[in-house]
């Protein structure tokens, strides 16, 4: 058994699934199992492509959490008079990944300040903070920033929050701290936190930041940004261990856990038919010269689609045929050179259908 799922972050999640036994399978009684944190599992009917080929889809009603624990098999009854059922071994993978942005325990500062942003020893853990005025009291008409030196990858992500802890002593109501992130390297900030009342105490302030997660958010950053009005001021703030929390896309951590392939494999495209893209699969188990050629049915070469020298490794490439071909089967062969001095060499049809 084989299953890929669509890169995608929004629910429900696509997948499809190849099936198949040394009996005929009964395509009426192809399942995905899969549950949360061993709870109760749930089962989705999946729906019959071709012979071999399922496609389903599933949700966890945006509902998993950081740290949970996901598994999922699939299962199929075959069409001997025992109606025998077989399962597929059960796949896990966590939701969490965490990351300490800063604890300001460094000798060095990673964020780019303006005005009197440093290091004070006023801290949460260990030695330091971050403060805004680590020397005094604060300006008045101050509007000074501290921002992270390095953009955060937040793409293939489909939810996540920051968290620090704040200490503040400033005009109430008036004189805040805002914490912004800018998606366009700095041009442009939003403000996804607003602070103007007093913790004597270090608090934890967590901002979720889901909505700035997916394709289009490869480069974002953060800051910290003191303001002050023109009369009254105070000490200020103290910022400690800045935390990144972040759920990863299922789709993408099942694709990374794959293990490497123990031969060459060029997978029946999916879906079949298709209109107007559809994906191939291609597996390498050493280092190789891959090439993939798209053909009509006279023999005409009609497209190189792939030509590269790849690690080993499981693929997957698309191939759009909108404005290009008209209905009809085609053919496409993969040929591989790996570098131990093996070749491989395949052939395989597929239907089009405008
Ligand atoms: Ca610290
Ligand atoms: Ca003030
Ligand atoms: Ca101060």
């Amino acid at each position: 058994m084989r299953n890929s799922i669509n890169r995608k972050g929004i629910e429900p999640y696509e997948l499809y699934v190849e099936l198949t036994d040394n009996f005929a399978i009964d395509p009426s009684t192809a399942l995905l199992h899969y549950r949360v944190n061993d709870e109760t599992s749930n089962s989705v009917l999946l729906t019959s492509l071709d012979e071999k080929l399922f496609s389903g889809t599933f949700s966890f009603n945006n509902k998993l959490n950081f740290g949970d624990k996901v598994s999922y098999c699939f299962s199929v009854r075959d069409l001997s008079s025992n109606s025998n059922l077989a399962s597929s071994d059960t796949l896990n993978y966590l939701v969490d990944t965490v990351q300490v942005v800063d604890d300001f325990e460094f000798p060095y500062l990673d964020w780019e300040i303006t005005g009197t942003w440093g290091l004070s020893t006023q801290k949460k853990n260990g030695l330091y903070s971050l403060s805004d005025s680590p020397d005094g009291q604060y300006a008045n008409n101050t509007n000074s920033t501290a921002t992270y030196k390095m953009p955060f990858d937040l793409s293939s992500y489909i939810s996540g929050e920051i968290s620090y802890y704040l200490r503040s002593n400033l005009e109430v109501g008036v004189d805040s701290l805002l914490f912004e992130l800018s998606n366009d390297n700095g041009l442009t900030w939003k403000i996804i936190d607003a602070v103007s009342q007093n913790y004597i105490f270090f608090a934890k302030r967590t901002v979720n930041i889901s909505a700035y997660t997916g394709i289009g958010f490869e480069s974002v950053k953060f800051r910290f940004r003191f303001y002050s009005n023109g009369s009254n001021i105070s000490d200020g703030v103290y910022i400690d261990d800045v935390v990144l929390r972040m759920i990863p896309d299922p789709a993408m951590s099942i694709e990374e856990s794959e293990i490497i392939p123990r031969s060459y494999d060029l997978s029946q495209n999916y879906p079949n038919p298709f209109n107007p893209s559809t994906m191939i699969d291609f597996s390498v188990p050493v280092r190789s010269d891959v090439k993939i050629t798209i053909y009509n049915i006279l023999g005409e070469s009609i497209e190189v689609l792939y030509n590269k020298n790849i690690e080993a490794g499981k693929y997957s490439i698309s191939f759009n045929a909108a404005n290009k071909l008209s209905s009809g089967i085609y053919f496409y062969q993969i040929i591989a050179n790996g570098m131990d001095g093996k070749n491989f060499n395949q052939v395989k049809k597929m239907l089009l259908i405008k």
